[in-house]
């Protein structure tokens, strides 16, 4: 055991018997979460293991520090060291990503995605109308001008991709704020091949005329053309958006580069921290200098005090990022995605799309007769874990679905490689191979219930068991 795993290991033996005292039943959670983490084959393709030194800079007493405000311009007092954890963030966000600007206070992907949309407004909407009213801020505004800023504020456009295609809830999807706050557009993928068509984005840009393009997916299993969506968004005046939340860690890994790289294309570019990037739970900003001030101004335009705990955390992850095995952390996440889509395509399982040049695989369920719901249940009873996932035109909408979304970035941190993952692409196919769909008590075709068949379970726990105790979750961190 090395010195640092040695140092984990009673850390959160300590933490442990600290937090037991208050409240075992956490503590044993806590335990239970790990034991269940490390034996079961983690394939959520949002989810990853960030590294101790992450997880252990989020349990301090930053915790109780409030900071609304920006570095060195604080609403409380007392914010030095937070001012140094957040400074130190922001400067690693920059250097890894190469953005002009940083901003790092939001606490998830829902959040920086807001303050982007802000302060876009805020920068293309609301600081126009000031300065035509020769107004310093809306506080000086007559009722009147503050009533007709507010209703041009609510009443811009915004054009993202669909759900259903791979976008997120917060791309414009109805439902979401995103969907209501703007007049909402969606885009989709080519119904033959799944890929996203340019030639008819930019028509619908041409026609709808958004004033933010959203560029950027939670389950498209492709690389975007971030040149092609700025030009897009210039021919059409919109300010061009990316949201990479899912594939911030082949940017940082310098996987995706030149046109595949949002950061030099796009005007704003918002990302979580927590997923490929392998860093804390939370989010962050990066754009160009034109947005800086309005960016800045996320709390309080749509923020409250930062999480500066978490801040803390998300230096110690950029700083991880910034290392040279990061590049190769992430060329193996995009290798072993093209293994594990091979691996399905081989065994006659449907992707869509065909196959995958990202981090994820979206499998279609419904040629082996399941839905993704039982697919999702049947793999997990099997201690595999997935998560069930629409897939394009979906006939079982979005809660029981067709597809399943896989992602590498976590086994890849385990050290996973190509042989591990073909074998995963086998294990999964002989699950809903052996899977059938169940019925309803009334005896219909049921959406939900399955039946597995004997012994599969079994044989794929054992099968994975095997390949995990090769490549153990936190190495040397043993917990009496
Ligand atoms: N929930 C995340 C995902 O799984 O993709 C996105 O917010």
């Amino acid at each position: 055991m090395s010195d640092l795993s040695s140092l984990t290991s009673s850390a959160y033996q300590q933490a442990l018997e600290v937090i037991a005292s208050v409240e075992p039943r956490i503590a044993e959670a806590t335990r239970q979460e790990l034991a269940d983490q490390r034996s079961s084959l983690k394939l959520i393709a949002s989810e990853n293991y960030a590294s101790p030194a992450v997880l252990l800079t989020m349990g301090t007493w930053f915790s109780d520090k409030y900071a609304e405000g920006t570095v060195g311009h604080r609403f409380y007092a007392a914010c030095q060291n937070v001012d140094t954890v957040e400074a130190l963030a922001a400067e690693h966000a920059r250097e890894l990503f190469g953005a002009p600007y940083a901003y790092v206070q939001p606490h998830s992907g829902i959040d920086a995605n807001l303050v982007a949309f802000w302060s876009i407004l805020a920068h293309r909407v609301e600081t126009p109308a000031l300065e035509k009213l020769g107004a310093k801020n809306v506080n000086e505004l007559s009722e009147a001008d503050w009533e007709s800023l507010r209703a041009e504020l609510g009443n811009q456009r915004l054009l993202g991709m669909s759900l259903d295609t791979g976008g997120h809830l917060t791309h414009g999807f109805r439902p979401n704020i995103s969907g209501k706050m703007f007049h909402q557009q969606q885009y989709g993928t080519d119904p033959e091949t799944g890929l996203l068509d340019y030639d008819a984005l930019a028509a619908k840009a041409r026609e709808f005329r958004p004033l933010v393009l959203v560029a950027g997916y939670s389950a498209y299993p492709r690389r975007v053309n971030f040149a092609k969506m700025r030009e897009i968004a210039d021919e059409v005046g919109a300010t061009l958006m990316v949201d990479m939340a899912h594939f911030a860690g082949l940017v940082a890994g310098k996987v995706f580069t030149g046109d595949e790289d949002p950061i030099p294309h796009a005007h704003v570019v918002t990302t979580t921290t927590h997923k490929s990037l392998r860093g804390p739970r939370g989010g962050m900003v990066l754009s160009q200098e034109e947005f800086a001030a309005d960016i800045d101004r996320g709390c309080p335009m749509v923020l409250g005090g930062p999480l500066s705990h978490v801040m803390a955390a998300k230096a110690v992850a950029l700083a991880e990022a910034r290392k040279p095995e990061f590049r190769t952390y992430a060329q193996a996440i995009a290798d072993n995605a093209q293994t594990l889509a091979e691996g399905f395509l081989k065994r006659g399982a449907r992707l869509v799309t065909g196959g995958t040049d990202n981090h994820l695989v979206l499998v279609d369920v419904s040629t082996f007769g399941l839905t993704g719901r039982q697919a999702e249940s049947a793999l997990l009873e099997a201690g595999v874990v997935t998560n069930r996932n629409s897939i394009p035109a979906d006939p079982n909408g979005a809660w029981y679905t067709s597809g399943i979304r896989l992602g590498t970035p976590a086994l890849t941190t385990r050290g996973f490689g190509a042989t591990e993952f073909d074998k995963v692409a086998e294990l999964i196919v002989d699950v809903l191979s052996n899977t059938q769909a169940g019925t309803t008590k009334a005896g219909g075709p049921s959406k939900a219930s399955f039946v597995l068949g004997d012994g599969v379970a079994e044989r794929t726990r054992a099968a994975s068991a095997e390949m995990l105790d090769k490549h153990p979750l936190y190495p040397g961190l043993e917990l009496s």
